[in-house]
């Protein structure tokens, strides 16, 4: 399974793209580059501080649950995440790759020293206790690579697949999109739940039109 920010959005977790989206009201040039952190680290930590604290105070919803129940059931192998959230850890899903990283840690920009956060950060920008060089969210940013291990994992994942869940993705960003196309090209069957068509729309076998919290608990039934 592929999820992405649609599957959060009924926890009141906004998504990136489309209606009320983050990018409607903020520039993602402007806080998810390495450039926007080297020019304003504070500006952009405020950002992640608002958004952890918004996430903080939402809790898993339907979906989130039923992909753990579809996971306990042995239906779903492995969840594959392109969220930053940990709704689906929450939820109690075991098996989740997170290729875009976590906003539950930051990361030292001089040592590289990785901190697991409990709660959204106290004052911006953090520092590191270690070596007191400034902190980043340890998330993935445009320009980046990913985290080779997830990347590798979620490949293999999706190249092993005999069906692919695909849900509340925009299927625009690279390499993420590249994982429902493996599993496709590998000979797997595609499921897409959206409550709109997507990229990914294209190459799926199924479309499902919904929320993914309606949609994925009638899967457990
Ligand atoms: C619902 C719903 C409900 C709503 N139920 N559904 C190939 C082609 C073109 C470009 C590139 C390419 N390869 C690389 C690029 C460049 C770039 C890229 O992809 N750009 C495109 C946007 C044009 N990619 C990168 O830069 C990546 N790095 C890279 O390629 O590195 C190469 C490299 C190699 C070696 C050395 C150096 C470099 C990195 C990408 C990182 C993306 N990061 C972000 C931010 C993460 C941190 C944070 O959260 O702040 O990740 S951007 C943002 O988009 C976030 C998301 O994970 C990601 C995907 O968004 P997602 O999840 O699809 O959400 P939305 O909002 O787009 O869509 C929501 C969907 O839900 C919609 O479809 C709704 O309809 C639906 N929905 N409610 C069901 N209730
Ligand atoms: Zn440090």
């Amino acid at each position: 399974m592929l999820t992405g920010a649609g599957i959060s959005a009924e926890s009141g977790v906004p998504t990136f793209r489309g209606p009320g989206g983050l990018w409607e009201r903020y520039r993602p040039e402007e806080l998810a580059t390495p450039e926007a952190f080297e020019r304003d680290p504070e500006l952009v930590w405020r950002w992640y501080k608002w958004r952890q604290e918004v996430i903080y105070s939402a809790s898993p919803n339907p979906g989130h649950y039923a992909v753990a129940e579809l996971e306990r059931l042995g239906v779903v192998k492995a969840v594959i995440t392109q969220n930053v959230d940990g709704l689906h850890q929450r939820a109690g899903s075991t098996k989740v790759v997170e290729l875009h990283g976590s906003i539950w840690r930051a990361r030292c920009t001089k040592c590289g020293a990785v901190y697991k956060l409990e709660k959204p950060v106290e004052a911006v920008p953090p520092r590191c206790a270690k070596c007191g060089g400034l902190l980043r969210p340890d998330v993935v940013w445009f320009g980046e690579p990913l985290p080779q291990e997830a990347w590798r994992e979620a490949a293999e994942l999706a190249a092993a697949s005999d069906v692919m869940i695909v849900v509340g993705t925009s299927g625009v960003v690279y390499p993420a999109a590249y994982i429902p196309q493996i599993a496709k090209r590998a000979g797997a069957v595609v499921i897409e739940v959206n409550i709109e068509p997507s990229a990914i729309t294209p190459i799926a076998d199924f479309f499902i039109r919904g929320r993914a919290g309606e949609v994925l608990p009638r899967l457990v039934e």
